[in-house]
Parts: C-alpha cells; sequence; structure tokens
C-alpha cells in the first residue's frame, strides 16, 4: 500500500518540472512541493517517531508542514524544502520506514495499534495524491498526466429506471471492523430510515445542461440564500471548467479543452449547485444516512456489506478508482459493481455530495489525533460519500466519509438526487 501510493506520489512529482512544483497554482491548494515534503513528514511523524520511537530528522521543519499552522494560501511563503530536497527526504523517511516495518517484531495489541498506523499514513498519501491530481486539473497550460479513457457504457445503461426504491427500517452504518477505518467512520450503530428512492446512477452533464438552459443559475427559487449569494457573487453560470463557445459547452480536463459528454456524471460543481439542481428537478440530496444505506444493506441478510457488491475489495470490473482513468465513467458502468437494489457508481466516479453536516457518530472517540476529525465536526462542512477516479482503494469503503466547504467546486465532486417515497406507493 506504501509503495503503491509512492509510486503515484512519483507521477504526480515529475510529469511537471521544477518550476511547475514550486508554483501555486491556485490560492487554493498547496504547491506541489508542499504535499510531497508534508506527506513524508507525516509519515516521520507517525511511523518513525510514534510507532518506531525515533528522533526527529529535522526538527525545524516540522512546523512548515503542520497543517494546521499554515493556510494553503499562504504555503508559497514559507520556506519550503526545494524539490530535490523534499524527494530526497522523502526517500529517506521511506527508506527508514520499510527497515522499521521489517525489522521490528510487532504483536499483540501493538500490532494492531502500529498496524493502524501503517494503514493510515498509506492512506494519507492517497488522499494528498488526490488533492495533488487537483492541483493538476486547476494548472493552465498543456497536459502533463495522460490516462486511457474509461470504456464505453454497457448495453443496458439506456434501459436503467431512472430511481431505486430502497425500502425502509433498519440498518447498520459506520464499522468496527474495517481495519482501516478512521475514526469518523466509527462506530457501528443503527438507524432507521423511512422509504426512499435514490436514482440509479450519478446526474449527468446532460441533465444537468438542461437545468442550465432552463435558466436555473437565474432562478433564486431553487437556490439555498447562501448559495444564491455565491452565484451572485461569482456571476456562476455553469460548473467549474465550463465554458460556452458559440453555444457549445466545453470543458477543461487536465489540460484539454473539449466538449461536454452529456452522458459523463457532472463534476466540478458545489454543494449550493447539486442542492439546487436536485430543488429545480421536484427532488432532495439523499442524507448520508440513506447513501450509506443504499451502498451498503444487504436486504436478504440485513448485513451491512463493505461495498455495494459485496465484501470483496474493489477490482477494475467493480468501480473507476485509483486514477486509473482521468473521468468518470458514462452513467450506468459497472453493473458488477452495483448494489443489491441495482443502483451503480457508488463507489468511484465522482466524489456525491449529501444533505448532511459533517458530525460524529454517536460514541464517536477521537483516534489518533483530534485533528484528523473532530476539530472540523459541524454544520460548516458537508459530507460526500462514495469517492471519485482520483480516489485509490485504500482510501474508499462503503463507510468511508470525505467533507468540505458547501462552496467548493475543484474537488472532484458531483451528485445523486433522492425523494421520500410515498407510503402508499410503497406498499
Ligand atoms: C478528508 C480530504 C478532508 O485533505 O483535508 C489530509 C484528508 N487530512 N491530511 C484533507 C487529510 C489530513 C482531508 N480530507
Ligand atoms: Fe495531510
Amino acid at each position: 500500500m506504501l509503495d503503491t501510493a509512492r509510486t503515484r506520489t512519483s507521477t504526480l512529482t515529475t510529469c511537471v518540472d521544477d518550476h511547475d512544483l514550486i508554483t501555486q497554482h491556485s490560492p487554493l491548494m498547496s504547491p506541489l512541493v508542499w504535499d510531497l515534503a508534508h506527506i513524508a513528514n507525516q509519515e516521520e511523524l507517525w511511523l518513525l517517531r510514534a510507532v518506531g520511537g525515533r528522533e526527529a530528522m529535522r526538527p525545524e521543519i516540522d512546523p512548515i508542514y503542520d497543517a494546521f499552522e499554515h493556510p494553503r494560501a499562504a504555503r508559497p511563503t514559507l520556506p519550503l524544502l526545494p524539490p530535490a530536497e523534499a524527494r530526497g527526504y522523502a526517500d529517506e523517511v521511506r527508506g527508514r520506514v520499510l527497515d522499521l516495518l521489517e525489522g521490528t517484531a510487532l504483536h499483540g495489541t501493538e500490532l494492531l495499534t502500529a498496524g493502524f498506523a501503517f494503514g493510515m499514513i498509506a492512506q494519507h498519501e492517497q488522499q494528498h495524491d488526490e488533492t495533488m491530481l487537483i492541483t493538476h486539473q486547476l494548472r493552465r497550460g498543456p497536459a502533463a498526466l495522460t490516462a486511457p479513457p474509461p470504456g464505453p457504457a454497457p448495453a443496458d445503461a439506456l434501459r436503467l429506471p431512472a430511481e431505486v426504491l430502497v425500502p425502509g427500517g433498519p440498518f447498520t452504518m459506520g464499522t468496527g471492523t474495517e481495519p482501516w477505518a478512521l475514526d469518523n467512520e466509527r462506530p457501528a450503530h443503527q438507524v432507521d430510515l423511512a422509504p426512499f428512492y435514490l436514482d440509479t446512477t450519478p446526474v449527468t452533464c446532460g441533465d444537468y445542461l438542461r437545468f442550465i438552459e432552463d435558466g436555473g443559475y437565474r432562478e433564486p427559487r431553487w437556490w439555498d440564500p447562501r448559495g444564491w449569494a455565491m452565484v451572485r457573487e461569482l456571476t456562476l453560470a455553469a460548473p467549474l471548467f465550463w465554458t460556452n463557445e458559440g453555444g457549445q459547452w466545453l470543458r477543461r480536463c487536465f489540460g484539454v479543452v473539449e466538449p461536454v459528454r452529456p452522458d459523463e456524471p457532472v463534476l466540478h460543481v458545489s454543494w449550493y449547485e447539486a442542492d439546487a439542481y436536485a430543488r429545480w428537478a421536484g427532488r432532495r440530496l439523499p442524507t448520508e444516512a440513506e447513501w450509506e444505506k443504499a451502498a451498503r444493506h444487504d436486504p436478504d441478510t440485513d448485513r451491512s456489506r463493505r461495498y455495494p457488491w459485496g465484501d470483496t475489495d474493489p477490482t477494475p470490473a467493480h468501480a473507476n478508482l485509483g486514477q486509473r482513468h482521468l473521468r468518470p465513467a458514462p452513467a450506468g458502468s459497472y453493473p458488477e459493481g452495483a448494489s443489491p437494489h441495482g443502483i451503480r457508481q457508488l463507489i468511484g466516479d465522482v466524489w456525491e455530495w449529501t444533505a448532511s453536516d459533517f458530525l460524529p457518530y454517536p460514541g464517536f472517540r477521537a483516534f489518533p489525533y483530534r485533528e484528523y476529525s473532530e476539530v472540523f465536526f459541524g454544520p460548516e462542512y458537508k459530507v460526500l460519500r462514495g469517492g471519485s477516479f482520483a480516489v485509490d482503494p485504500v482510501a474508499c469503503r462503503g463507510t468511508f466519509r470525505n467533507w468540505d466547504y458547501p462552496i467548493r467546486r475543484q474537488i472532484f465532486a458531483g451528485f445523486r438526487t433522492a425523494r421520500d417515497a410515498d407510503p402508499a406507493e410503497v406498499l
């Protein structure tokens, strides 16, 4: 897992030159070279110092790479390690970590705790790799990354029902058994839900174009007041990276400008845009609990699965994960990854905005540090579920929770919509 993450980190930090690595491509993001040394610094802190009991290698750099000391916008002014030094530091830390992993006889509960630290650090690196991929998408200039496109939608994609009923009743949300589950995914607990309908696939660019063409961005009645204020202030008229050239909608995708594809899940919309679209469509965003029930509950056994398709790890047949592609797959793809009710693409492709604020589950305990989740709980963050094409499987499962501000659009986020089931309809 550490190797897989490092291969990806290398790709993301060697496909551009050193000047590009130290440039801040957007005030929303760090220079890529900050992410690189931050990855190494966290690995040193948790694996070499906390687990291995080693001395700090370069204590003077810790504050530079502490995400809480410096907001992203301020990071280019810090005395950052230059690219060659950052790489050298990351290599040195990794070499010592592999020695520690081979040489230390970890056992019993120590293995559980130390083992978790290794899984946490592999996830952390992959999370920053997604962050760096966002920086690449924001970067101007010719393409630096390439990947094959996902395959066409399967033949049945056009015949899928628009929505699927998820029956009411209790299910187990969260987990106590996923080995790499972070503190905010724990503990497992029962949640009782009313029946609801959920879209079979994420909302597509074609669907979203109808909202745009119906004047969606000009109609305050579809918008949360804070969302409407954002539309006015930033004169929003379409998802981020979209432009209209003589009546044709184009989007910039990793340095390539191309026509918007109607069958692709919409990407780069804020929570406010997702919420407004849902209201325009006469629907709403699913709650986080609804999303997780749809993705995990097995109606035959009444158990919660690890993934929509079962308990086995994701393969390329199940989901679009791991930056194998640089875009979501067409709506209706991955029939093998469908949920028991036939809902597709819950895992991978696009992060899905939910209606829910980021809050702790009943019985939450911060682990191993308060700054992972606890300091973010509250109404200012909305939960995203399911992971995008940019998420590695080590940081993706049915219980995984992501969060961001409802104004954020640069993340690889889309959504699907829901509605209450009319009890008469359900009988
Ligand atoms: C869970 C994606 C919101 O990137 O801010 C990385 C993950 N935490 N380093 C983030 C994280 C510490 C986090 N998100
Ligand atoms: Fe981090």
